[in-house]
């Protein structure tokens, strides 16, 4: 295989074959321009930027093809196991930048640009980026892809191919207004469609009985709809691994054949109908962070992709020469949430009525295979669909988890008797009014692990949403705490880090990041801490210039950044963030001489379209940054903004630039967090409650750099089981009224005393995520934060000591942990 593919020296191979796979300047250019022209189609002297970057996309590509080859073959090695990644979401970001990178190539394709007279770094702001996810979850995935790709593990991500991703945001008169994401527009060099791989996926009809050959009871589905799902694939290289991982993304067609003869012979339109109806499937990208909405679509999306995704497992164990059921062998699937869970029932429907399997076996191979990671807390974001709309479009899917719950239940009573209490808690059915399947039940009855993303998270896990499962299953039970890869995350977006750390220590931390420790010994030392800060200035004003240009907003490279970025929700507070500002603006309007640290507030962040509040908490940013950068008494000491349409690509110029992390979600909420790595591992401090993986980051970086405030999960608890009330913290706190009744008496709405009005009466009368309770504190350890940004030698300490003990939120341990404990995954050996 190798051999055919690759020369093995530069004699036996062709000229075409070093345009295609050649690494010097003169292959790449040579190969630049050979795109330009063929691929293209355009002359050199025509060719727009765009046809620049695409040729440059499509010779990298080239010579990502025999790595990708070799590691396509070795899914057919029987004695590896292949990690199928399960997510509705996939946030790759921006592929060119990152694929340089990982091949080691950025400097050879920068000049052979340059000799062609272009300028690379134009090239890369040419991609628009795939969003094809929300935020942390679409993201994570999008790590732990490379992650699996660099620590050679055979893996293919499985998802949707949106049409279109997450909207863009535009901020019009500070309120956010959505773009259509039309990320598909200039076409998408990095995928390859393979109309060859495709399945038919069915939906709605109704079920029947019939009796085989051997006269067994089986069931046929009869569906009232056939679709088609074509694969596209992106090729997804580790970083100077030699492996190339495969994202594989679904898209929906309509099934010609079906259309057109079995239903609408004759009736032209209806098949059209069809067809647009059949692409719908795939159109859009929910931009829901959480609170699940109960659209029947989405349920369709999630079935769609999960089923080809299962049958093309099901090839490549025939391809690989195995037994059906040797399955659990062969693959370790991951449920990226629950989006994918109904897999569970898939399987089974695969196995038991398509391959004419008993139960108890398919059973058995099911709970093998899967394994279900659960992101969420919080009671409104787990999905559950009502019976009815799941019976109309899955119709054998429920028989099937009947099925699935009867036999789960009489278990549990027979380990239980009488207590039917813990029966309707745990069954797969909510039949507590209407009647749910409840799909982190079905996960959790289906997988033979289930992780939450941090230690606390688990923790909280265990003992609140999925207590009963853990009484009954402790074994299945996991932590792994989340990670984010040190290639896109330092290497590509920070490259001045990056050498500066490289040349003190040289080049093992980006795949060996507990090597960072030996930055501590430097964390004193004056010129290494200049050259520090240099860094970090030169980052702050790349992104001031950014800001410039798109809020007209100036801001000054040496005022503090202090910076929030992330999806807007309550939980995880912004207009804490807000109630800060307000504060500082309230002193220096007492007293205008008063000492108040020069900062620049950052915000950014998309809310879910539907989100009235959250889109309230961006016009209540907005308003605030419009009064407090243009007043006189301010002076420009505070400067708020909202840079708008945070996305992957953006969040590589912010991370490198923020001297402050704000991580101030309600303790117990946010299962993890991942922009709070990226921050630090990018230097900045972290002010912080005790949520998520913020725990850990402090346990590593060492408490004494890092700002923690707040209370913490079980005082949450405590005080909303006292009966919070919201009004007394108000009441008794001078300051904090002072801003409350600013926000209310319309000082950041001129003329419209009751724009915020929603949002003070949330605070004052619910305040469900604890703002008030958690003011003072946050208050007092931002005045922390100013003192000891004033003493410059010592912030710069602490963040090259939080840079050195990041080491162990690389995505790559993640990885290790799930290959070690969860998917029994070995790598691919050496070469
Ligand atoms: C996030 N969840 C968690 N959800 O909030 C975050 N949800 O704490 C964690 O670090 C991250 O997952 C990775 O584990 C999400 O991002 C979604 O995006 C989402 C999308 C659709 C429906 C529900």
């Amino acid at each position: 295989d190798k051999l055919v593919h690759r020369g093995d020296s530069s004699s036996s191979r062709e000229t075409t074959g070093d345009i295609r796979r050649g690494m010097d300047c003169a292959d790449l250019k040579q190969a630049i321009i050979d795109h330009i022209n063929f691929t293209q189609a355009r002359l050199v002297s025509q060719a727009t930027l765009n046809d620049w970057y695409m040729a440059v996309a499509y010779a990298v590509r080239d010579r990502m093809l025999d790595d990708w080859h070799v590691s396509l073959g070795h899914l057919r090695n029987r004695s590896l196991k292949i990690v199928s990644y399960l997510s509705a979401e996939f946030l790759m970001g921006p592929h060119l930048g990152n694929n340089l990178v990982n091949l080691g190539i950025v400097e050879s394709v920068r000049r052979a640009v340059a000799e062609l007279g272009q300028n690379l770094d134009d090239l890369l702001r040419q991609e628009e980026e795939p969003g094809l996810g929300n935020g942390g979850l679409g993201r994570l995935a999008a790590c732990y892809l490379d992650s699996l790709a660099t620590l050679r593990v055979p893996a293919i991500g499985y998802g949707i191919r949106y049409e279109f991703g997450i909207f863009d945001q535009e901020i019009r008169d500070g309120w956010q207004v959505e773009i259509t994401d039309k990320w598909l527009r200039m076409g998408n060099p990095w995928e390859i469609c393979r109309p060859d791989i495709s399945y038919l996926v069915k939906l709605g009809g109704h079920t029947e009985q019939y009796s085989d050959e051997n006269d067994c009871l089986r069931v046929r589905w009869v569906p009232g709809k056939v679709i088609k799902g074509v694969a596209y694939d992106t090729p997804v290289a580790g970083y100077c691994s030699g492996v190339t991982d495969l994202l594989r993304l679904w898209k929906s067609e309509a099934v010609e054949s079906f259309n057109f003869q079995a239903f609408n012979l004759g009736d032209y339109y209806r098949a059209v109908d069809e067809k647009v109806s059949s692409e719908t499937i795939s159109k859009v990208l929910y931009p829901n962070d959480e609170p699940q909405i109960g659209k029947q679509l989405r349920l369709a999306q999630q079935y769609f992709f999960v089923s080809c995704s299962l049958q093309d497992m099901l090839r490549i164990q025939r391809l690989r020469g195995e037994n059906i059921g040797d399955l659990a062998g062969s693959f370790a699937v991951q449920l990226n949430d629950t989006h994918p869970s109904i897999a569970v029932a898939e399987l089974m429907r695969l196995l038991v009525d398509e391959q004419m399997m008993e139960w108890e076996p398919a059973w058995e191979i099911t709970c093998n295979v899967m394994a279900y990671t659960n992101h969420t807390l919080l009671p409104e974001a787990l999905e559950k669909w009502p019976l009815p709309l799941f019976s109309a479009m899955l119709p054998r899917h429920l028989e099937i988890i009947f099925e699935i719950n009867r036999r789960f239940l009489d278990q549990v009573r027979s380990a239980s008797p009488g207590d039917d209490g813990l029966a309707a808690r745990l069954s797969i059915i909510d039949e507590g009014g209407e009647r749910y399947v409840r799909m982190a039940h079905l996960a959790s009855v289906g997988s033979h692990a289930i992780n939450g993303v941090a230690a606390l998270h688990t923790e909280l896990l265990k003992e609140t949403v999925l207590k009963d499962f853990h009484d009954l299953y402790p074994e299945r039970f996991h932590n792994v705490t989340n990670g984010v890869t040190p290639r896109r995350w330092v290497l590509l977006s920070n490259p001045a880090l990056a050498r500066l750390i490289s040349g003190k220590i040289g080049e093992g931390w980006v795949t060996r990041p507990e090597e960072l420790r030996a930055l501590e010994k430097f964390a004193g030392q004056p010129a290494f801490q200049k050259s520090w800060r240099k860094v970090k200035l030169e980052n702050k004003s790349i992104l001031a210039a950014v800001i410039r240009e798109r809020t007209g907003i100036q801001v000054d490279p040496a005022s503090l950044f202090d910076v929030l970025v992330k999806r807007i929700h309550e939980y995880k507070r912004q207009h804490l963030k807000v109630l800060h500002i307000i504060t500082l603006f309230n002193r220096i309007k007492a007293d205008p001489k008063s000492e108040v640290r020069s900062r620049t507030f950052i915000f950014g962040g998309k809310a879910a379209p539907g989100y009235h509040m959250a889109k309230l908490i961006i016009k209540l940013i907005t308003s605030v940054g419009e009064v407090v950068n243009n007043d006189p008494d301010v002076a420009g000491r505070l400067k708020v903004v909202f840079f708008p349409d945070f996305n992957v690509t953006n969040g590589q110029l912010v991370y490198p630039a923020a001297d402050l992390s704000e991580q101030i979600s309600t303790a117990g909420k946010e299962a993890s967090g991942t922009g709070n790595m990226k921050f630090s591992l990018n230097g900045a401090l972290t002010i912080g409650t005790l949520d998520g993986a913020n725990v850990e980051i402090r346990q590593e970086v060492g408490e004494e750099n890092f700002f923690l405030f707040g209370h913490t999960a079980a005082e949450v608890q405590e005080l909303k089981s006292r009966g919070y009330d919201p009004r007394s913290w108000y009441e008794g706190n001078a300051p904090l009224r002072a801003v409350i009744d600013r926000i209310a008496a319309g000082d950041f709405s001129p003329g419209d005393r009751n724009l915020f009005q929603p949002l003070v009466d949330q605070l004052l009368g619910h305040d469900d995520y604890l703002l008030l309770a958690d003011y003072q504190a946050y208050m007092d350890c931002q005045d922390r934060v100013d003192a000891a940004f004033r003493d410059r030698d010592a912030w710069t300490e602490m963040s090259i000591l939080n840079v050195a003990r990041m080491g162990m939120f690389s995505s790559d341990r993640a990885i290790r942990e799930y290959c070690e404990n969860i998917w029994h995954a070995p790598p691919i050996p050496g070469d």
